[in-house]
């Protein structure tokens, strides 16, 4: 197995493993060692049928089956979900703008996913890149002050801030706000499996539990944008056959618009699924 890095502050690219086939538990335990030092691994050139996608994120870790965003899931397949801009049934589709703002998927749940694993069936010719940032490494860089400071914050993750919603059907729109009231996490999480703390704050964090709207809004600005500055960050450029598995304790990630809207682009992802964590609270004042 070959571990290239592809930017300096996260993501590796692993070759020389079958993940289509059957892949050795020695592999398996490499592979999850290099995505815990790098917080995004990409494979390359996979050709494999949903099956297998299942299987192959099966062997780390059980998988979510989707049940906070329902509509969103591939036919037939609760634990992958699809996202496009090919429409469905004559509608545009409900994932067409999804993951444009920085975010950890399914903050807004009281199991944020531990993982996710994308696989790349279609794109446009250019663009559509997905970006990500390292949020271990963004909060290692906080004075040690401010450490303290986030150590006593609980993030307030907001369903309605997910960007683009509002051009969803409003009556999925008000099904998944019922599914998913505000919830409050540490805005420093603790990684389960590694130990690393890291940053839990995104664009979609409405406000710090107990603080103002106006009050947390300066400080939840400066940690997004200290957190995604271009040297934090990797931007992955899709072909066909890829599959990008992102760690969502220790990094966010941000999909990118910048593509023509009339070439098709999909995807589909499994969750590995996360810890329970979190405890519902009132909407932001
Ligand atoms: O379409 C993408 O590149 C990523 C969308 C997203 O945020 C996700 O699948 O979690
Ligand atoms: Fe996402």
């Amino acid at each position: 197995m070959e571990v290239v890095p592809l930017a300096h502050a996260l993501g590796v690219e692993i070759r020389g493993v079958d993940i289509a086939g059957v892949p050795s538990d020695a592999e398996i335990d490499e592979i999850r060692t290099a995505w815990h030092g790098a917080h995004v691994i990409v494979f390359r050139d996979v050709e494999w049928t949903p099956d297998q996608h299942l299987a192959f994120s099966k062997r780390f870790r059980d998988l979510d089956d989707h049940a906070a965003t329902p509509h969103d899931r591939f036919d037939g397949y609760p634990e992958l979900l699809e996202v496009t801009n090919i429409p469905k049934n004559g509608h545009p589709s409900q994932t067409r703008n999804a993951g444009r703002n920085w975010h950890s998927d399914y903050s807004y749940t009281n199991r944020p996913a531990a993982a996710s694993m994308l696989y790349c069936t279609q794109k446009p010719p250019v663009g559509g890149d997905t970006m990500f940032c390292n949020m271990a490494r963004a909060y290692d860089d906080l004075s040690e002050k401010m450490k303290g400071i986030v150590a006593d914050l609980q993030s307030v993750y907001d369903f309605s801030l997910v960007s683009g919603i509002g051009k969803r059907d409003p009556k999925k729109i008000a099904e998944l706000l019922k599914i998913n009231p505000p919830i409050a996490h540490p805005c420093v999480r603790e990684h389960d499996e590694s130990g690393t703390k890291a940053l839990y704050v995104s664009e979609r964090t409405s406000h710090f539990e107990g603080m103002t709207r106006a009050e947390s809004a300066p400080l939840i600005n400066f940690l997004c944008a200290h957190a995604t500055r271009p040297e934090n960050v990797y931007r992955h450029r899709w072909r066909i056959g890829d599959l990008v598995c992102w760690d969502n304790r220790t990094t966010m990630h941000l999909a990118l618009g910048d593509f023509d809207e009339s070439q098709p682009r999909h995807m589909l992802r499994t969750t590995l699924r996360g810890e329970l964590s979190g405890y519902v609270v009132p909407p932001a004042v």
